[in-house]
């Protein structure tokens, strides 16, 4: 094994886009020893356009300085890790180590906890981050130390999951590779860089608990003013020179959008994660279609697609193939449904080498996305339903899995798992549920270390009789979270690769 320790605080680039430096970020070669990968994240209010950003965006290039986070130019406060927003990837191979020490800052005081979305965290389900549930959460002050191994394969991210803070800003991609030659799709690209990771957000102008007790409490208020961001850039609002302190001879400008660079007739493998809060979002690249070839991990039969819609917590991988003349081609991520009235859309640019540094020609369009994946019932969608591709039709894509078949090759237990919608708001009001899987005796054994808060772990509710060597309830459960649970199911899962979007 081998260990490989590196402060990313330090290690963040020249900019916030999401390429992680860490050396851990390699090709993955099959059969090669697994590293270990460790990260230290600081996670702590922050804030947008803050000092770090010096005379952005007047001076575009110091909004690219480290520490600064510039979002759709509006200033407000955020959730970041490190200082970034999004906070920074993780990109590992299949089967090393991540150690992640979590460190709270957080100056209110607020409690915290990471989950990582999409690992299935076997044998470490203590490690799954989820508030309250799977752990404490972590308290102002303090550093939790995540350990797990990097399974399965596939675009990932990395979330808070405690209160409402993923719409704050703390989440970032947690990108899983195999060895090319793994992938089922893995002919149909010659690039797949830390360079073409597309991180969606939805973003507020103030903090998610005010938009929420808005909804619930505020009877007049039935709108949703969102903007969108991609990989934590937008434009949305002019920035003044406030007071004429930056000597420049502009008097108003706007932040950055996110630009991806590619090189002409080669074929790109973008990795697209929803971090969206709320929104649904339909994407597209201007003039180029796109092949689908994997959705939360799991690989699919390519299919070919003008543009698609992505929902909360979902990630797709498609293959960009650029055959166009050099040029700028927008990168359109579209709102929809109760996001489409108030410019909830965000975009990017894809730049061929060569091209200049300018917005491509046109203005962003809005519904000219021809064949869609995964249609959203919107009726602004100018579309053909003949040609669409629902979710229903997708296959699955892997060679080497039968997962029809009924047979049982692995036997684990998962303990717990926080079911719900990946809808901040509904999640609250809600739709969600707690899914214990095994017998509490059964499940693995979190280390001895591990801490407590109000008596949650199965120790604390077991313990064991020694005169019977039997398993019994402690008398004092009534306090336990467990009480909670509305309903224990028996699972007997399929290796299906669609579970997967529950994780
Ligand atoms: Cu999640």
């Amino acid at each position: 094994m081998f260990t490989i320790a590196v402060f990313s605080l330090f290690l963040t680039g020249v900019d916030s886009t999401v390429r992680s430096d860490h050396l851990c970020n390699r090709p993955c070669i099959y059969g090669a020893s697994p590293f270990t990968c460790e990260y230290y994240f600081t996670v702590e209010w922050y804030w947008v356009l803050s000092k770090a950003c010096h005379e952005c965006p007047f001076n575009l290039t110091d909004c690219f300085r480290p520490q600064c986070i510039t979002a759709n130019g509006y200033p407000r406060p955020v959730i970041a890790v490190n200082r970034t927003m999004p906070g920074p990837s993780i990109e590992v191979c299949e089967g090393d180590k991540v150690v992640v020490h979590v460190r709270n800052e957080l100056e209110d005081g607020s409690s915290t906890s990471i989950h990582w979305h999409g690992q299935t965290q076997f044998n470490t389900c203590h490690m799954d981050g989820v508030g309250l549930l799977t752990q404490c959460n972590i308290p102002y002050k303090e550093t939790f130390r995540y350990e797990f191994t990097a399974h399965p394969a596939g675009t990932h991210w990395y979330h808070s999951h405690t209160g409402m803070q993923i719409g704050d800003g703390l989440l970032g991609a947690f990108i899983v590779r195999e060895p090319a030659s793994r992938d089922p799709a893995g002919s149909l690209y010659n690039v797949d860089s830390s360079d073409h990771i597309l991180v969606l957000q939805d973003f507020l102008d103030y903090l998610t608990i005010t938009r929420y007790l808005n909804e619930m409490h505020n009877m007049w208020e039935v709108t949703i003013p969102i903007a969108g961001l991609v990989n934590g850039r937008g434009q949305k609002h002019i920035v003044l020179n406030t007071y004429g302190i930056i000597n420049t001879t502009q008097n108003q400008s706007m932040t950055p959008r996110e630009v991806f660079m590619v090189k002409a007739n080669s074929s790109y493998r973008f990795r697209i994660i929803s971090a969206a809060p709320r929104c649904p979002f339909l994407l597209s690249f201007d003039r180029h279609k796109m092949v689908v070839i994997a959705t939360d991990g799991a690989p699919l039969k390519p299919a070919t697609v003008d543009s698609l819609v992505i929902g909360s917590g979902e990630r797709y991988d498609i293959v960009i193939t650029t055959n166009q003349n050099s040029g700028n081609f927008w990168i359109q991520c579209q709102g929809i449904g109760d996001c489409e009235p108030n410019e909830g859309h965000a975009s990017a640019i894809l730049r061929y080498e060569g091209a200049p540094e300018a917005d491509p020609p046109g203005n962003f369009t809005k519904w000219q996305h021809g064949t869609i994946f995964n249609p959203f019932p919107d009726p602004k969608v100018n579309r053909s339903l003949s040609q669409d591709i629902y979710q229903d039709s997708l296959r699955y894509g892997g060679t080497d899995e039968d997962y029809t078949s009924e047979r049982v090759d692995v036997k684990y237990y998962i303990r717990t798992w926080f079911f719900h919608c990946h809808t901040d708001g509904h999640m609250q009001q809600g739709m969600a549920m707690v899914i214990k899987v095994g017998n509490l005796t059964q499940f693995p054994t979190p280390p001895s270390y591990f801490p407590r808060c109000g008596g949650y772990t199965y120790r604390d509710v077991l313990y064991k009789d020694t005169t019977s060597s039997t398993w019994r309830l402690h008398k004092n459960f009534s306090t336990n979270v467990l009480l909670t649970i509305v309903a224990i199911l028996q699972l007997f899962l399929l290796e299906n690769p669609f579970t997967r979007l529950f994780l």
